[in-house]
């Protein structure tokens, strides 16, 4: 009995090995022919379904005037940049802030990617409001633990990774207003520090 059952293995994996069992290569040509078979569509579904790529803002400072409230810096200024944005005390709550985009607006979509570089020279927790007009609400997302003295550059994804400021679960939805961005940090009278950013980008994916 054992000895059948070898033999059956034995069998088996000598058929399978010539390529002459049933099954086997009924799998494997199933599995090469679903290749073309849907690569095609798939590519075709991947081109109409590229997401068409929006710059909603972009702000890099190195104008003379534009959106945005803090001090211009010229020192300490990211590789390839001549200007950067830095952030300046608040007479309430928070020790330092800057902002950008204030006057505009933005059409949120399915996925709208926030980029920018900041630059602390304290470890202090940096907060993102970004105004959500139409929930009424600031988008917040808070970088808990920022890299000091060197400039880093972030990408979120403020549908995803934003939540409202009221302490909620609501989220960025497509087609939401958004207005501008804050980049806040701090305590005032508390703490005492450098903060600063530049290459600001909203990008709606959709
Ligand atoms: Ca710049």
């Amino acid at each position: 009995m054992a000895r059948d059952i070898r033999l059956s293995v034995l069998l088996v994996v000598g058929l399978a090995a010539a390529g002459e069992l049933a099954f086997w290569p009924a799998a494997a040509s199933q599995a090469t022919s679903s290749r073309p078979s849907t690569s095609q569509p798939a590519s075709t579904q991947a081109d109409s379904t590229q997401p068409v790529r929006r710059v909603l803002l972009r702000q890099d400072f190195e104008g003379e005037k534009g959106d945005w409230g803090g001090q211009i810096i010229t020192d300490n200024v990211p590789a390839g940049s001549t200007r950067a944005l830095g952030a300046t005390p608040t007479e309430t709550h928070w020790a330092r802030r800057a902002s950008v985009g204030n006057r505009g607006t933005m059409r949120a979509a399915a996925n709208t990617v926030l980029k920018f570089r900041y630059h602390m020279s304290k470890d202090i927790p940096l907060t993102i409001y970004i105004m959500d007009r139409t929930q009424k609400d600031n988008l917040r997302y808070d970088i808990k633990k920022p890299a000091v003295g060197r400039w880093t550059e972030v990408r979120l994804n403020v549908n995803r990774d934003f939540r409202r400021n009221d302490g909620s679960e609501g989220k960025l939805q497509a087609g939401d207003i958004l207005t501008g961005i804050s980049f806040l940090a701090g305590k005032t009278g508390t703490d005492e520090f450098d903060m600063a950013v530049d290459d600001v980008e909203v990008i709606s994916l959709e």
